[in-house]
């Protein structure tokens, strides 16, 4: 095996955002620019020597090839053995419960999530910790430091290893083992929850429909859903993985899953329908007629997690990221349970996690997860509500029924403003920030400001510090208005406007969500100037 160093030099913009690095895949595929990236990992974990790392990714264009360029620096970095999922495949909840399962040193997840696939399209790679998390900042500012200095990498030259094949092979002197990415990850989930119950309810004729949306999420969904639960053949819908993702953008929410928002708003629609993104972390929860948003998701979860065997015991805690709607803090409040805030991105929940004080937790952009990985997990998710609904016997309108007359309801809506100008972005930003201190007591549109700040997270485990987190308005009466920059978008900038209002009234819980919202919608746009700043007089997609 012959090591070849070859010379290099920084390339601007090697700078991971909230969930990896995420570029356009010609950006990813120019000269140096995956090697520069991984040497640049390797560099912030103190090197590979003698280690063991997973690797998968969630199949889109690119990810073949990657994958045998990231296995040929680990050999040459002298790592010991690396895991890999057939094909290169793997979700990244299923990475990183291989990297906890195997007490591996890490591991390597390609992908660009819920952003389109292709030559044409986003391309990523994170890194994530012997925890099976996220690399946290200090990590990351590390890589950011080793791109920005790199001069030479290291890489072996050798054939193509044949990831198609199971088993045990080597690549000079490093062990590759290509195992079967669903196994390990389903034996998981039988032990997480109720499988008895759950086959039982589709047993009995319930139905449902799970939009795998050409993403990696397929396999794992057929084998469990249909395999193991016994859900109808055909349950699984768009379950081959394809490598632009079927053309489509692989984001669970009623725009991109409109297919599956048509079939369960239908006269034919089945009892429950869900989907996932590119890598597998996120869930889309529907029931018959009833789109049920991610932050209430979280809520009900949360209120009924004890009915699945792994939680029984009932939770440590929960925590949501601070833009994520405050519903689960009622839930907490009621149960008497910890509720962390924490900034987005699912890297932040790992202490919480790790230390003991939470069980459950998530985001407003469809990702939930508890401590059984250091990810959020879409199928996990979509089990623990077929478990819940098995227990109890209730429909999904039935769920969120009870579920808001017991604790309230928060109506809730993200407005994403895409491939904005950047700085004009910025400038609305920094206009708004300047105003913050000014704002509590002030009436707009007829509300009064509470309080206003710009969100920054002391971590209550290892005491790091994060700032800039999203401006945040809160009003008299329980309305919020978050504003931040998307840290995952390749193009531009994307301004997310999160916005909520609180309702304890019975009558509203039914009102349509962007109506119920009309008041703090016109709020946030009289608050921030964002027609003005972006030149758009709409978002781009709410979810
Ligand atoms: C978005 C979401 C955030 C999520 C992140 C990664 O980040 O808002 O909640 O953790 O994507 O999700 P941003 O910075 O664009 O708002 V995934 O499934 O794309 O890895
Ligand atoms: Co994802």
């Amino acid at each position: 095996m012959t090591v070849t160093t070859v010379k290099t030099a920084p390339i601007d913009g090697q700078v991971p955002g909230t969930s990896g690095l995420r570029k356009k895949t010609h950006i990813f595929m120019q000269p140096h620019y995956l090697e520069n990236f991984i040497q640049s990992i390797w560099t912030a974990i103190g090197g590979v020597r003698g280690k063991t790392l997973v690797l998968g990714g969630d199949g889109r264009y690119f990810n073949d090839r990657a994958a045998q360029v990231i296995l040929r620096m680990a050999a040459a970095g002298g790592a010991a053995k690396v895991i890999v999922g057939q094909s290169a495949l793997l979700s990244t909840p299923a990475a990183s419960h291989l990297i906890r399962l195997y007490k591996t040193d890490g591991g390597i997840i390609m992908s660009a999530s819920h952003n389109p696939g292709g030559p044409d399209e986003d391309f990523g790679v994170k890194f994530n910790m012997p925890n099976g998390g996220p690399a946290p900042e200090p990590v990351t500012d590390r890589m950011v430091a080793a791109a920005q200095s790199i001069s030479e990498y290291h890489i072996i030259e050798a054939q193509d290893v044949d990831l198609a094949r199971l088993g045990t092979t080597t690549l000079g002197a490093m062990q590759i083992e290509v195992v079967d990415p669903v196994a390990d990850y389903a034996e998981l989930m039988e032990k997480l929850f109720d499988f008895k119950a759950i086959k039982a309810l589709l047993d009995s004729g319930f139905t449902l429909r799970f939009d795998a949306m050409h993403a990696v999420t397929g396999p794992y969904a057929t084998a469990i859903l249909e395999g193991a639960l016994g859900a109808a053949p055909g349950s699984v819908v768009n379950a081959v993985p394809s490598p632009d993702f079927g053309g489509g953008h692989p984001d669970p929410n009623p725009i991109w899953a409109k297919d599956l928002m048509d079939v369960m708003m239908g006269p034919d629609a089945p009892d429950f329908g869900a989907a996932s993104d590119g890598d597998g972390d996120r869930n889309m929860i529907v029931g018959r007629g009833c789109y049920v948003g991610p932050s209430d998701s979280l809520a009900v979860l949360a209120a009924n997690a004890h009915f699945a065997p792994a939680y029984s015991a009932g939770l440590k805690g929960v925590a949501r990221s601070m833009p994520t709607s405050r519903a689960l803090d009622r839930v907490a409040a009621k149960r008497g349970l910890e509720c962390y805030e924490t900034p987005t991105g699912w890297k932040f929940f790992g202490n919480l996690l790790d230390d003991g004080r939470i069980t459950l937790c998530g985001e407003e952009s469809a990702g939930t997860g508890s401590d059984h990985v250091r990810e959020k997990d879409g199928l996990w998710a979509v089990l623990l509500w077929l478990n819940i609904l098995a227990r109890t016997g209730k429909s999904v309108a039935q769920m969120m029924t009870d579920h808001w007359a017991e604790f309230g309801r928060n109506f809730y809506s993200r407005h994403d403003y895409e491939a904005v100008d950047g700085a004009r972005a910025k400038e609305m930003l920094d206009r708004l920030r300047g105003r913050l201190a000014t704002l509590p007591g002030t009436d707009i549109l007829g509300a009064v400001v509470d309080s206003a700040d710009e969100f920054a997270y002391d971590d209550p485990v290892d005491g790091s510090r994060s700032t800039g987190q999203g401006l945040r308005v809160t009003f008299q009466g329980g309305g919020r208005i978050v504003y931040r920059l998307s840290g995952t978008g390749t193009v531009g900038a994307t301004l997310r406007v999160y916005i909520e209002d609180v309702s304890d009234d019975p009558a509203t819980f039914t009102k349509d969500t962007q109506l119920a919202l009309n008041d703090m919608i016109d709020r946030a746009e009289t608050l921030a100037g964002i027609a003005e700043f972006t030149g758009r007089t709409a978002p781009d997609v709410r979810t």
